[in-house]
């Protein structure tokens, strides 16, 4: 049996509206609150979350999820990856422009890492987004490196098309899956 309203622990409310409307088509809703609690170094978003998620349940006991996330640029060896957000604030999306500055290749994928926890245990729900990093920042929506990547098989970003980031994100296919889950679908 699903619980119909589950504690989703994000800073990002960029992410908490996202999730809100993927899990709403499963008749789940979300209660944000900001305090993902301890964050690990590690080279695995799943890692980082199922510890977060863990470290969570044990304060809180309640049915809840994490989700750590990141671009992984192949040009840059896998760059910012799970630094992500850091790189985010230090060098934003011009910084990202500049180092594959006269590079052919441009291939990145998002990545995404979902923990949901409740009494039965952690379950690990990835998924991953591919596409390539534009030659400009282009399109008003979205969040961090939205402006940035144009999904495979398209031509604007994610920042231009929010509703083909509703259908193809790394998050939107991960938090299916959670849904499917917790449906049992
Ligand atoms: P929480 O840890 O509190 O959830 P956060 O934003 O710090 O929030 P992460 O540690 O998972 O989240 O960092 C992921 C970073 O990767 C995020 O800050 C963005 O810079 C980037 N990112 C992840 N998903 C993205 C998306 O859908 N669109 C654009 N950038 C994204």
């Amino acid at each position: 049996m699903a619980p119909d309203e589950i504690l989703f622990l994000t800073s990002n409310a960029h992410k908490a509206a996202e999730a809100r409307s993927i899990l709403n088509k499963y008749g789940i809703s979300i209660i944000n609150r900001p305090a993902k609690g301890t964050e690990i170094q590690s080279d695995s978003l799943a890692d980082v979350a199922r510890f977060c998620a863990q470290d969570a349940f044990k304060r809180l006991g309640r049915p809840l999820f994490v989700e750590d996330s990141g671009l992984f640029i192949d040009a840059l060896n896998g760059f910012p990856g799970v630094y992500s957000s850091t790189a985010y604030a230090q060098i934003g999306c011009p910084g990202i422009l500049r180092l594959l500055s006269g590079l052919q290749n441009r291939a990145a994928q998002f990545r995404c890492a979902v923990a949901f926890i409740d009494r039965q245990g952690a379950r690990i729900f990835e998924a991953e987004s591919s596409g390539s990093i534009s030659e400009k920042e282009a399109g008003p929506s979205g969040f961090g490196y939205d402006p940035i990547f144009i999904p495979k098989g398209h031509e604007k970003t994610f920042a231009q098309a929010p509703a083909l980031k509703a259908r193809l994100s790394h998050r939107a296919k991960a938090l299916d899956a959670l849904g499917r889950h917790l449906r049992g679908i």
